[in-house]
């Protein structure tokens, strides 16, 4: 595995905290209407993202995940100032605006989405590492979903063919502990999600969602795996939402306490104090780190603010056609 080094724990640090703060920027601007349509934000889980980056080869390797969606692809290189745009329906956003929140796309990154069918990205993923094993590229791809999403059946049919046909995927569920409003307790007779990779026979594995390092280290060796033609793994990552599981969540079905109760293992702190306590950073460095971020989640939104709207043209551009279809009529 590449090695965890003081360099690793400050990116850590700047690209937490930018994801943070981008998207308690993302809910102000919600609040004042300027991002309409559904916002699901992503605070408290953003180790499971860091660790997963530290163990990828960027570039090469492919991501898809469900509607949380915002800061991966930053994650994976998209200019922030294209996402945030792209959240305000912007001309100048990564799919000029048509996308929204849940479709954030980077073809170029490999960045595969956002998307808003629970559990309909598993068997994309599985598709995409199909298609990699198929054209023998050396891709891994790297498939994320919810505890809720892994009730559903298509998780059962993707884990079959992914282990039928050794496919180069990594199964990431980001066990968050809800699914909208049901807890995981509610929605099975057990509670070990990782467990249900076992029924195929494929390596699966609980890890500590809170910590990079525990997340890096399984990435790692799944990824590893996978490049190696040793086929899928599944982990379930242990990990909390702090906030609503969108912007209009009343959040009736849990306490205040149990949310600062996991704010005490928040990650971005968990990586900090490692920074302070092994001085990898002075406080002025630290403040420097603060500030840069606080500028560019800035310059996101100015960029946001200032971008046109799409013409009203391209919305038939996206809209397929294809006028020689060879209709068959249907006989009784
Ligand atoms: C097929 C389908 N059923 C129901 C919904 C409504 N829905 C949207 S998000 C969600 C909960 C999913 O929870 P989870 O998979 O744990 O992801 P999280 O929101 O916690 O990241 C539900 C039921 C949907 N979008 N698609
Ligand atoms: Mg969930």
């Amino acid at each position: 595995m590449k090695k965890i080094t003081k360099q690793t724990y400050l990116k850590w640090y700047e690209d937490m905290l930018l994801w943070r703060k981008f998207e308690d920027k993302l809910a102000a601007v919600y609040i004042q209407q300027k991002v309409r349509g559904f916002l699901h934000l992503y605070n408290g889980q953003e180790a499971v993202l860091a660790g997963a980056l530290h163990a990828m080869e960027l570039g090469k390797d492919r991501m898809i995940t469900a509607y949380r969606n915002h800061v991966q692809p930053i994650g994976m290189g998209v200019d922030p100032r294209r996402v945030m745009a792209e959240l305000y329906g912007k001309a100048t956003g990564t799919s000029h605006g048509l996308g929204g929140s849940m479709h954030i796309f980077s073809k170029e990154k490999r960045f595969h989405g956002g998307h808003g069918i629970v559990g309909g990205q598993i068997p994309l993923g599985a598709g995409m590492a199909f298609g990699d094993k198929y054209n023998n590229s050396d891709a891994v791809t790297l498939c994320y979903f919810g505890d809720g999403a892994a009730r559903q059946g298509s998780l059962h049919e993707s884990f079959n063919l992914a282990m039928l046909w050794n496919l180069p995927v990594v199964f990431i569920c980001e066990n968050n502990g809800y699914a909208m409003g049901t807890s995981v307790a509610r929605t099975a007779n057990h509670e070990d999600i990782w467990k249900l990779g076992l029924g195929y026979e494929m390596p699966s594995e609980p890890c500590d969602g809170m910590d990079p390092v525990a997340v890096a280290k399984a990435m790692d060796k799944a990824i590893s795996r996978a490049r190696k033609g040793g086929g899928p793994t599944f982990l379930e990552m242990k990990t909390y939402r702090y906030r609503g599981h969108s912007m209009s969540d009343a959040q009736k079905y849990r306490t205040k306490d149990e949310v600062e109760e996991y704010k005490k293992i928040d990650p971005i702190t968990q990586v900090l104090d490692v920074i302070k306590s092994k001085k990898y950073a002075t406080q002025k460095q630290i403040d420097e780190i603060d500030a840069r971020v606080k500028a560019l989640v800035k310059e996101c939104e100015q960029f946001a603010e200032d971008s046109p709207f799409p013409e009203k043209e391209l919305m038939y551009d996206a809209v397929y056609e294809q006028k020689d279809y060879p209709f068959i009529p249907h006989k009784l």
